[in-house]
């Protein structure tokens, strides 16, 4: 089976890495689709280019031979459609999670291919973590490298030391 993960991904953390390499022990093919639309939480610390190739490195050095990385930009089942996939992986934190995305499932459900939403429950010691955690710990100076995998910690570095700069 072919399934897609979809997300935001501004930047890749273990909670996210964690749903990838589940998913490509459940699935044939994975696809990790990263959003290019603009941000409703205001912009991006990542452009989709920057994003895709955290994950592409993370899944290389993971040795993820069945995850492909692309990205995508307006709705997910239209995007869903043209890839010819019909199987979207979530992954679920808590119940705080579980009202939005009941509702993007159904709302999927009406949309381009209507594909189904399957969930995949976050591992305990990643639940906490959020992308927008990371990226407020990363702008003090905080050390966030027990929560995202390498590439995205030279990735925050970088970006750091560029805003710095
Ligand atoms: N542990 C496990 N899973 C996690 C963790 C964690 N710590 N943190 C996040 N996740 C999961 C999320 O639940 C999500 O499934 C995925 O990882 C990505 O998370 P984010 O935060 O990077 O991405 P989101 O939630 O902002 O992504 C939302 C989508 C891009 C999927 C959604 O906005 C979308 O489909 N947009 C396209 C427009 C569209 O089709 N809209 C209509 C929808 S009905």
């Amino acid at each position: 089976m072919h399934v897609v993960y979809p997300g935001s991904f501004d930047p890749l953390h273990n909670g996210h890495f964690d749903v990838i390499q589940r998913a490509s022990r459940l699935f044939e093919r994975v696809t990790v689709a990263v959003l290019e639309n603009p941000s409703k939480r205001g912009l991006w610390l990542f452009t989709p280019q920057e994003r895709v190739e955290i994950i592409r490195r993370a899944v290389a050095e993971a040795r993820l031979f069945n995850v492909e990385v692309d990205s995508f930009h307006g709705l997910l089942a239209e995007y869903m459609r043209r890839l010819g996939s019909r199987v979207i992986v979530k992954g679920l934190r808590a119940v705080s999670d579980y009202e939005n995305e009941l509702q993007m499932a159904h709302l999927n459900r009406q949309l381009g291919n209507r594909p189904e939403t399957l969930f995949i429950m976050a591992a305990t010691r990643w639940s906490f973590v959020s992308s927008t955690m990371v990226k407020e710990i990363a702008r003090y100076g905080g050390d966030v490298s027990k929560l995202v995998p390498p590439a995205t910690a030279e990735a925050l570095r970088a970006k750091m030391l560029a805003a710095e700069g």
